[in-house]
């Protein structure tokens, strides 16, 4: 396969003004009529058209009226060229697709019969001949045909223009979208689907019409997502003075789909996981999930649809904008400090569960990566996560005002082309009239920096200095790295845990300094320190570095007693946690004798019992690190022994706590109807962590408790935490609890996900119960939300079976990456980074992972998306 170089862009030969396309939908043979009126690019010195297209068949190709005959043009693989075409060209282009064999799911297909489209990135060209490149915007008209019984809703980007009958049982509806577009924001859908519907005045007093479009027996799931929509078109007009710029709004739900959602302009297509909602079948988590992705996609109108990139390396653009922006949604939706604070701390959670481990992996690569072979591999956490941090540093650096001043001008300069991240960040730096060259590294180097700290307390002079050290491993192609500009947010402690007032140079910073690092090594002495402070680095985790070593035991008690940094405070936790939970594996792995300090309990103990503390916040600082993340803190991993440090550091929680566990079960209790609101969720979840450390160490009275949560809980989160207690305390009605939990929800396309996943990720269950799933009537791996739920669950979230010592989880993972890679390689190419650090385990489970992995790079056919995953990680 072929690398593509981000320094080899050239502008496009050809710009398209307009489009027009009309579409025959049939799922055996849709034909499609494009009609494009093209002119020379005087920023191009290439002569000839070129246009990508890729399993359509050609039928016919007309240049300004001509017919062209197959020795008029080129093909060559995916692409097609037509030399010394004139200045002004217009291109009719007929070709056929079949969108009912169309497993990829990319392109134009058919889902439980319905039509619809998924164009980013390079969908578009799948259903016809076009320079499929983001940087080509043009005006679209679609005239959509299609049997009206069987597809009574026809819908397109834009606006409607007309609809009615055509005859022969077949109807037409005619769409325009007002603004230029690139392809991969095109879509279509014909379908049998029912909508919710409002209308809904905007900011400037217009009235737009927003649709929710699911499939019938899916109205009672649509409240949430239509709400979410709501609070996102006003938060837009609030905080950054954006409006919708369309008279309609749609977002239409698919059962399968690649990813959680598409921004496509006017017409939002989502994965029903990320629409349907209502009590009896989603979490709080899927209720969060809806609010947030709702907003992303919503959000994107203006940050990827109105501004977009010039090409697919300036990919974080548009999402790490954007990730930033749903981020920033949340914790203003829920409206505390501790809110707030709560959603950064699942943000932090989520970049060194993912993010960090891909930035020391093989398929490391900067935030605007420099080659690919396929992007569809670059829709990475590292481009969404971490270039949401390098958006929110902006914002750390400027201040709320001086970012908004930022946006304000990227849109004033930029509305309606195609650009970079250099001109993002360039706005950024004229907007605040700052220096942002050394920022642009952000962009450019891979890998994770690392920062180190000093102090030195001078009484006599009372000074505090602190110097800041900072580092980064060399990743795939980047052997040295020069240093970053590292926002690093810092407070003073005193004894009593008060914030100390901090003097900087003579400057007042208020009791939080967001100090500048610049260089490898730079010393920041603050004035009138009266007496040696705890320090609180990297407040509010201000950077996207691993923050190494520098406290003591009794310092991160403090902070975790006293910080007024929540974000610290929960992070000094996390510290305790992991000190011993790595000493732990350690003695698991020699055979010793496991114990567990009084200290790390009775700080634990303070912090269940605080209720001065926010429920939500309670539960954050009393989970664990996760065991990838302690995997991550060790040089060579068994993850048999991290699991079972781990399990004891729970059930010892459980039992020492046992007494204060049941009294904050029973004191979170959310009576009356279910409501997925911040405060509600956040008392159910201190609740079910109670519920699952009471059974990590379980006796009957515990798993009585599970049991009875199982049969009275009103709502999904109370039953399916229960469950999972149950299952993982290897209870005995654990078994006849989840053949009710399916019997009760077989109908729920979305809850028997929920099923199959509770149970992939068990450490209970066992290659056979996998392959005996798999075997399921309700079991599909065509459905990607299906195989994900079980087959990507099991080799991802189960560590300890996965990782078997005979290898069996690896031959599995060998066997369905092939077996999915035939249907869908993105799925595919997804569940094959499973074994990315595979360098990082014992040597015995290095050789069965090395032989599984060579399995699949020796399959003679192999899609671009497998074949650079599993080199990569093999190089
Ligand atoms: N911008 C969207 C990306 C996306 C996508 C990419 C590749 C293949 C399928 C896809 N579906 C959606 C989603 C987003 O970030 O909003
Ligand atoms: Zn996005």
């Amino acid at each position: 396969p072929q690398t593509i170089y981000r320094s080899d862009y050239t502008p496009p030969s050809y710009l398209v003004d307009t489009v027009e396309l009309g579409f025959d939908l049939d799922p055996a043979r849709t034909v499609v009529a494009s009609r494009l009126t093209m002119r020379r690019n005087p920023d191009s010195a290439q002569r000839e058209i070129e246009l990508h297209g890729e399993d359509i068949d050609l039928v016919a190709l007309r240049l300004n009226g001509r017919l062209l005959e197959p020795r008029d043009y080129a093909v060559n693989g995916n692409l097609l060229t037509i030399p010394n075409a004139p200045e002004e060209a217009t291109l009719e282009i007929e070709t056929v697709c079949v969108p009912e064999q169309n497993t990829t799911l990319s392109g134009l297909y058919t889902s439980n019969g319905n039509f619809f489209t998924q164009c980013e990135a390079e969908g578009f060209r799948r259903i016809t001949y076009f320079p499929d490149r983001p940087d080509v915007m043009a005006k679209y008209t679609v005239m959509l045909r299609a049997d009206k019984a069987r597809y009574p809703v026809l819908l397109s980007n834009g606006n409607l223009l007309e609809e009615g009958d055509i005859g022969d049982g077949r109807h037409y509806a005619k769409w325009e979208d007002p603004f230029k577009k690139p392809s991969y924001l095109f879509a279509l859908v014909a379908a049998q689907l029912v909508c919710q519907e409002e209308t809904f005045r905007l900011a400037d007093g217009r009235d737009a019409l927003l649709q929710v479009w699911v499939e019938e027996g899916n109205l009672d799931k649509t409240d949430y997502a239509m709400q979410s929509l709501k609070h996102s078109i006003r938060w837009d007009e609030e905080r950054y003075g954006l409006e919708l710029d369309l008279d309609r709004f749609m977002i239409v739900a698919t059962s399968d789909f690649n990813m959680g959602a598409m921004e496509n302009k006017g017409l939002n297509i989502f994965n029903t996981k990320f629409v349907l909602a209502n009590p009896r079948v989603a979490t709080d988590i899927d209720f969060q999930g809806i609010e947030a992705v709702v907003a992303h996609e919503y959000f994107h109108n203006w940050t990827g649809n109105r501004v977009t990139c010039r090409d697919w390396f300036q990919l974080s653009l548009k999402e790490g904008l954007t990730v930033f922006r749903d981020q920033e949604f949340t914790a203003d939706m829920i409206g505390t400090d501790t809110g707030r604070a709560v959603t950064r701390i699942d943000q932090v959670r989520t970049l060194r569960q993912a993010q960090f481990p891909e930035d020391a992996g093989p398929m490391a690569h900067p935030v605007r990566p420099d080659s690919f072979v396929e992007i569809n591999n670059f829709y990475t956490v590292t481009v969404y996560e971490k270039g949401a941090e390098v958006v929110r540093m902006y914002q750390t650096l400027l201040g709320r005002d001086g970012f908004r001043k930022g946006m304000d001008l990227y849109f004033e300069r930029h509305d309606e082309q195609a650009v970079t991240c250099d001109d993002f960040r360039q706005a950024m730096a004229d907007a605040g009239g700052r220096d942002f060259s050394q920022f642009e590294r952000w962009y450019s180097q891979a890998g994770t920096p690392t920062l180190r700290f000093e102090t030195r307390y001078d009484k006599a002079a009372q000074t505090y200095a602190l110097t800041l050290f900072q580092g980064c491993a060399p990743t795939p192609g980047q052997d040295s790295k020069l240093p970053f500009h590292i926002p690093v947010a810092v407070g003073l402690l005193d004894r009593e845990g008060r914030d100390m007032p901090l003097t900087v140079d003579g400057k007042d910073m208020g009791t939080t300094a967001v100090l500048e690092l610049l260089e490898a090594e730079q010393t920041f002495v603050f004035s009138g320190v009266t007496e040696t402070p705890v320090p609180s680095v990297l407040r509010d985790f201000s950077a996207p570095v691993i923050l190494q070593g520098g406290y003591t035991d009794a310092d991160l008690l403090h902070l975790f007693n006293h910080d007024s940094d929540p974000v610290n405070r929960w992070e000094a936790g996390q510290r305790l946690a992991m000190g011993r939970l790595l000493k732990l594996t350690g003695e698991v792995a020699a055979d010793g004798k496991l114990n567990l300090d009084d200290t790390f309990i009775e700080a634990m103990r303070k912090m269940l019992v605080d209720e001065s503390l926010d429920p939500a916040f309670r539960e954050q600082a009393l989970m664990l690190p996760s065991e990838t993340m302690i995997a991550e803190q060790l040089g060579e991993v068994d993850p048999m022994a991290v699991h079972l440090a781990r399990q004891f550091m729970r059930a010892n929680i459980g039992a020492s706590l046992r007494s204060e566990l049941l009294a904050q079960y029973d004191a979170n209790q959310t009576p009356g109807p279910y409501s997925p609101d911040a405060a509600s969720a956040g008392k159910r979840g201190l609740k079910n962590l109670a519920l699952a450390y009471l059974n990590a160490a379980p006796d009957a009275d515990t798993i009585a408790l599970a049991a009875r949560q199982c049969a009275d809980a009103g709502n999904m989160t109370d039953r399916a935490a229960a469950l999972g207690a149950l299952i993982h305390a290897r209870a005995p009605q654990a078994e006849s609890e989840l053949a009710r939990f399916y019997d009760e929800f077989q109908g729920e396309a979305l809850v028997v996900d929920k099923w199959f996943a509770m149970q992939a990720s068990a450490p209970t269950t066992d290659i056979a119960r996998v392959r005996e799933l798999m075997r399921h009537p309700a079991f599909n791996l065509r459905n990607p939300n299906r195989a994900r739920s079980l087959v990507a669950n099991y080799c991802m979230n189960n560590a300890v079976q996965f990782h078997a010592p005979n290898g069996s989880g690896y031959l599995f993972w060998a066997e369905h990456v092939i077996l999915l890679d035939g249907l869908n390689p993105q799925v595919a190419a997804r569940l094959a980074r499973a074994m990315d650090r595979w360098r990082r385990y014992t040597p015995a489970l290095q050789v069965h992972m090395k032989t599984a992995l060579q399995q699949v790079a020796g399959q003679q056919r192999l899609s671009n998306d497998v074949r650079e995953v599993v080199t990569k990680a093999l190089a």
